[in-house]
């Protein structure tokens, strides 16, 4: 790897250089845009991102879960590299290439069931989950949207719509798309409710009742919940969910973006649960850092949508494609969808004997390398400012992790599956600390 693999500190966080760079970002960028660290990046790879003053961080955010096989992964940067050299854009619905279809091929065959598949690239998870939305009206004729408390599904008009959180996602950002109808989630440790079957049959429940299986076109839903807080659904949910779906020809659409692509354990989360969803959403972790977003599907129902339905300018550009295919070959070639796996016994080892010895630990949950724990005041409240102070401590120790949830109280881990044992050990041994101290 191009850096060595150790956490590294020869300044303060942030060093004199972020700070001048932080200081040009507020005079140029809005403060809409805002960042997590106040460092800014010059060089990673595997665990460690590099910044400008010449800090080594360990990472257990990977670009919000993008860089599964490890930043600039070097298949992947010789692939791109080849690819800027022979073209870097003709449109797809232009001049078509190779890359795109071997990318669909490559998404029919990875994702979950072997049923006939179509594939459809796109940009950002946002755009992709707005076109199954589309997709899924065209095949059925229906136009309303089933989704979840807690979801997250992206930051455009209609998935702002389905995005559950105000602040910061959508507060002062309306009139939002209609149509789009709230369910309860299955989130255990807060409803108490351990049977999936259960929670399903609740939020069945209420889809019938204000929604209508006659109005529905689509259920959307993230098989392990991102920004809503690693909220991993009780057993049996999921396949309660999806199994009311058929009875009812509403299509099942498992948002993926976060989830997917080999990060929990599985190439895609709901395979955990013997869940086959009609419409897959993959984004963020199958190109590496490119933009690529895909919608994958049964054939009858993807090719509902007329010719010329479906499409964009840059969706599944050839760098993003090149960059998708490395990133398929490396997952495969390294075994890194098992690696994952080890991180996960890793990690829930070291946070559970943490849960143990702290009752601020309130839960740890997750699969594979989408890992969480979190945090709890005395009598069981959210404690988000316990959330902030532990973040806050690891940054300036050198690690980063990232908060979310819908109180802002939960610590998530998401590193990328290249990472060391060492590296991750380290980094559990400064958040210990933190916690000690917070
Ligand atoms: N669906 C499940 O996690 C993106 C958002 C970060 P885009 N999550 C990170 C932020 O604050 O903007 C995400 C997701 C799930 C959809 C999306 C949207 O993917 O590529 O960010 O559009």
């Amino acid at each position: 790897m191009a850096l060595t693999q150790e956490r590294r500190l020869v300044t303060p966080i942030p060093g004199p250089a972020s700070q001048a760079l932080m200081a040009r970002k507020q005079a140029a960028v809005p403060t809409g845009v805002a960042t997590t660290l106040p460092v800014f990046a010059a060089e990673a790879s595997g665990g460690i991102v590099k910044d400008v003053d010449g800090n080594q961080l360990i990472d257990l955010g990977s670009g919000i879960a993008v860089t599964t096989v490890g930043v600039s992964a070097p298949r992947v940067v010789e692939a791109v590299a080849a690819q800027a050299a022979a073209y870097t854009h003709t449109c797809f619905m232009v001049t078509p290439y190779e890359p795109y279809v071997a990318v669909a091929e490559a998404l029919n065959r990875l994702t979950p069931g072997d049923h006939d598949k179509r594939t459809a690239l796109f940009n950002s998870g946002a755009e992709a989950v707005e076109n199954a939305v589309k997709i899924a009206r065209a095949a059925t004729g229906r136009q309303a949207v089933v989704v979840f408390d807690h979801a997250y599904h992206g930051r455009t008009n209609l998935t702002m719509a389905m995005t559950a959180k105000s602040m910061p996602y959508k507060h002062g950002f309306g009139p939002f798309s209609p149509e789009v109808y709230r369910a309860p989630m299955s989130y255990p440790f807060r409803d108490g409710v351990k049977d999936g079957r259960v929670a399903a049959a609740r939020a069945i429940d209420v889809i019938e009742k204000q929604v209508g299986a006659a109005n529905l076109a689509a259920v959307v839903i993230e098989p392990i919940q991102g920004e809503g807080g690693f909220v991993v659904p009780a057993e049996g949910f999921l396949a309660a969910i999806a199994q009311w779906c058929t009875d009812n020809d509403v299509v099942f659409v498992a948002d993926e973006v976060q989830s997917g692509f080999g990060r929990t354990g599985a190439m895609y989360a709901c395979e955990h649960e013997g869940v086959v969803p009609d419409l897959v959403v993959t984004a963020k972790g199958v190109a590496d850092g490119l933009p690529l977003s895909a919608v994958t599907g049964r054939a009858a129902l993807m090719d509902a949508a007329h010719a010329s339905g479906l499409g964009g300018t840059y969706g599944g550009n050839p760098l993003a494609c090149a960059a998708a295919l490395a990133t398929i070959e490396t997952l495969e070639a390294d075994g890194l969808v098992a690696r994952a796996g080890e991180i996960e016994t890793l990690m829930l080892d070291r946070l559970h004997r943490l849960a143990a010895d702290d009752r601020r630990v309130g839960d740890v949950r997750g699969r594979g390398a989408m890992i969480a724990v979190e945090l709890v005041d005395d009598s069981g409240e959210p404690d988000a400012a316990l959330a902030k102070a532990l973040a806050a401590s690891c940054h300036a120790a050198g690690v980063i992790v990232l908060t979310c949830g819908t109180w802002g109280n939960v610590l998530r881990f998401l590193p990328p599956l290249t990472i060391s044992d060492d590296l991750l050990h380290e980094a559990l041994d400064v958040l210990t600390t933190a916690l000690k101290e917070a």
